[in-house]
């Protein structure tokens, strides 16, 4: 064999040891599965030969298909047929699992006849994040070993399990010592071959299945309890089938029913979309000028300005991840309500059984209160989470100035304001950063890491690195209002407005955007939020629709009414008051009353996001188009099924988008003005995804 082989072999007296070595996750491409195939041919033709031990080099078995392969065409044997091959070699085969068997990387092992596995390992079938199903016999498999229910829970879940649990459900045979995997898959193998055990093959076994069989409806109950879960995505209906099929047809026809709902999901725009999405977190770690090498500095302390609501979700981001956080209040009743939202955030995570009693106690153990700026000294990065006031965001960072030690990075949690002006009230402008966490801080994933024009490298390498560390994902933008997130809302919010003055009633509006998938509408959104945010009696002069509804103490949810009429549980209904106040502004402001359908209304929201966009990469505030969809996915709940809404735009055709725009500049003004980037796109039809 070349050393290119990407399968090693090597020989444990009659047992061959076949070792997987391909980049870093194993994946199965072509070159691996062709080598695989080899590899299994000679050894089950030799007679010296009599077992095979099949495991991974480097972190893990594998994590199943080359996700980079779908959409092209296929070279050399597919994984489905490769997996044949395996499971009806006439010797025992062997899988040793560490690290992940994931998606075709578990297939593969549940091909063979045995599964050992270290018990750090983890195995699961995650293709259903990906918009597709198990397409190398998962879903014809799995069924068979540990029963539908439990299949369903892990094929339309997606979750990785870990080995114990899975020994537990009968998916792995025997669990080896941390430091002797393959010696112990080995030493089973030969027991096998010792006893001379019969070749067990999954496919043959249905003693599982007939769970399945005797109660049909199990599948529908499943599909009920997870609807709303489960909303809009294709993927996990066609997983529901597969396992349906399992329990109903013979394993060939099963697979054969596999391969024909796979082959649907993988060459649709959903998976398509899925697979983008998987690739574009990716990306989001990368940093042109900033080497992937860059030493971050070192956080052993945060201290966070500000106990409210935000200040206290990003406090507890740190403390999850076992990093001591002081918190900083200038009132004490203030100071204590935040310590107690936290608490009580713990106690009520408790309850439900996702934390330990004890870590409660760990966790704000390590929290420090305090009224004093100066107990910020000892800080290795303090996070500002004031209310979005520049005057007393300028005050703190001089403060700050004086009391950091240096070389902490001092960074900012505004969703709006001008980093650099903020930096500049500093000595060391280096040393500043916008870390703008989204509400709430310790549930919403995405982080915004807003680079100013004189942040050091370093700084933007630790911010990206932590980011990653208390589980957020960490997307690198530039100074502007509202960075890349709510510049891209904003958009949407005054469409969203323009038609309600013209007579689309707010709920239709809601409406179809729910329907696209996002979680809520503009103005449910506004609801949640509270109407009242940068409202005052005074200083309003009761124009708009929303003074409107503040100054009759509609704000909101919290209120009990906003733009909806809400009941005890929260339930939304549509307002007759709101209804009168819109005709009300619109009657005095003179907008012309218009109908408009379900089509205008998503392309008015959504295509000046769209278009702001294109504007966020002209001006360089993005790296690139797939981390704008990172951010909306992430932020603002968009539906990772349409991929961000860059690559929904691709989807749809930038000509069309352009040509809408020009249609709707022409009719409201420059607010739909094309991008120039938008415009050149179009012209030489590209895409986002070409940049
Ligand atoms: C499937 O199996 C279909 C079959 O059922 C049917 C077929 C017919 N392919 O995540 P990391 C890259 S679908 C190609 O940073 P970690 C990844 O992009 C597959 N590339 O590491 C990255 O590249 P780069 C079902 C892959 O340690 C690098 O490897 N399987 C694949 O944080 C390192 O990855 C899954 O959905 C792949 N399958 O996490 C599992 N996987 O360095 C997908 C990774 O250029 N993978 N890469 O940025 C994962 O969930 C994580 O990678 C894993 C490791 C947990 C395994």
């Amino acid at each position: 064999m070349t050393q290119d082989n990407p399968v090693s072999v090597s020989r444990e007296g009659a047992v061959v040891v076949l070792t997987m070595r391909s980049g870093p996750v194993n994946a199965l491409g072509s070159a691996l599965r062709e080598a695989l195939r080899a590899a299994f041919d000679e050894a089950a033709a030799d007679p010296a030969v009599s077992a095979i031990v099949l495991t991974g080099g480097g972190r893990m078995f594998s994590a199943g298909a080359d996700i980079s392969e779908f959409g092209k065409p296929q070279s050399g044997i597919s994984l489905p047929a490769l997996l044949d091959r395996i499971e009806s070699v006439q010797k025992p085969v062997v899988a040793a699992i560490h690290g992940n068997a994931l998606g075709g990387g578990l297939e593969t092992a549940l091909a063979c006849h045995y599964r050992v596995a270290l018990p750090s390992a983890k195995v699961g079938l995650p293709e259903v994040k990906l918009g597709i199903l198990p397409g190398a016999g998962g879903t014809q498999r799995l069924p068979r070993i540990v029963g539908p229910r439990k299949a369903l829970d892990v094929i339309v879940g997606g979750a990785p399990i870990g080995a114990k649990p899975a020994a537990e459900m009968g998916l792995i045979d025997d669990l080896a010592p941390e430091d002797g995997l393959v010696a112990h898959a080995v030493a089973f193998a030969e027991r096998v071959v010792a006893e001379k055990r019969p070749l067990t093959r999954i496919r043959d076994r249905d003693d599982r299945i007939a769970e399945g069989r005797d109660d049909p409806g199990l599948f529908d109950a499943f599909r009920k309890e997870n609807a709303r879960k489960l909303r809009g995505f294709e993927a996990p209906e066609a997983c529901i089938a597969c396992i349906e099929a399992a329990c109903r047809l013979p394993f060939e026809q099963g697979l054969a029913f596999e391969r024909e709902q796979f082959g649907k999901l993988v060459s649709g725009t959903q998976s398509a979309a899925q697979r983008h999405v998987f690739f574009a977190e990716r990306q989001t770690a990368k940093i042109p000028d900033v080497p992937e090498d860059t030493a971050p500095r070192p956080i052993h302390k945060v201290g966070v300005i500000g106990a409210g609501t935000m200040g206290g979700g990003i406090a507890m981001n740190f403390l999850n991840a076992g990093i001591p956080v002081t918190i900083v209040e200038t009132r004490q009743d203030a100071l204590d309500r935040g310590l107690k939202t936290i608490r009580t955030n713990y106690e009520n995570t408790a309850k439900k059984g996702r934390l330990k009693p004890e870590d409660v106690e760990t966790r704000m153990g390590l929290l420090t209160p305090t009224l004093d700026l100066e107990a910020l000294r000892d800080c290795d990065l303090v996070i500002e989470a004031v209310f979005e006031d520049m005057g007393i965001k300028k005050e703190i960072f001089s403060k700050l100035d004086r009391i950091a030690k240096p070389g902490a990075i001092l960074a900012s949690n505004t969703s709006y304001l001008d980093i650099d002006a903020i930096a500049a009230m500093t000595g060391r402008p280096g040393d500043v950063i916008g870390m703008h966490f989204f509400s709430p801080a310790n549930v919403m994933r995405l982080l915004e890491v807003v680079r100013g024009e004189k942040t050091e490298k370093d700084v933007i390498a630790t911010a990206m690195q932590l980011g990653r560390k208390v589980g957020k994902i960490a997307v690198l933008v530039g100074v502007c209002h509202g960075f890349v997130g709510n510049r891209m809302l904003a958009q949407r919010q005054r469409e969203a407005n323009r038609l309600m003055l013209e007579g689309v009633k707010p709920w239709d509006v809601d409406r179809v955007i729910q329907d696209f998938g996002l979680p809520m509408g503009p103005f449910a959104m506004i609801d949640l939020a509270g109407l009242d945010i940068g409202w005052s009696r005074e200083t309003n002069k009761s124009e708009t629709v929303r003074d409107l509804l503040c100054e009759l103490d509609r704000r909101g949810q919290k209120t009990g009414a906003g733009f909806y009429d809400y009941d005890a549980s929260r339930k939304a209904t549509p307002s007759k008051v709101t209804e009168e106040i819109i005709a009300k502004v619109s009657g005095r402001q003179g907008v012309a009353q218009k109908p408009a359908s379900d089509g205008e209304i998503l392309e008015r929201c959504l295509y000046p996001m769209v278009n702001e966009g294109a504007k966020i990469l002209e001006e360089g505030k993005a790296i690139r188009a797939s981390d704008i969809d990172i951010v909306w996915i992430n932020g603002y709940g968009w539906p990772v099924y349409r991929g961000g809404p860059m690559f929904w735009a691709d989807t749809i055709g930038l000509p069309k988008v352009l040509e809408r725009l020009r249609a709707y500049q022409a009719e409201y003004g420059d607010d739909f003005k094309p991008s120039a980037l938008l415009e050149r796109l179009a012209a030489e039809g590209k895409g986002f995804r070409d940049l």
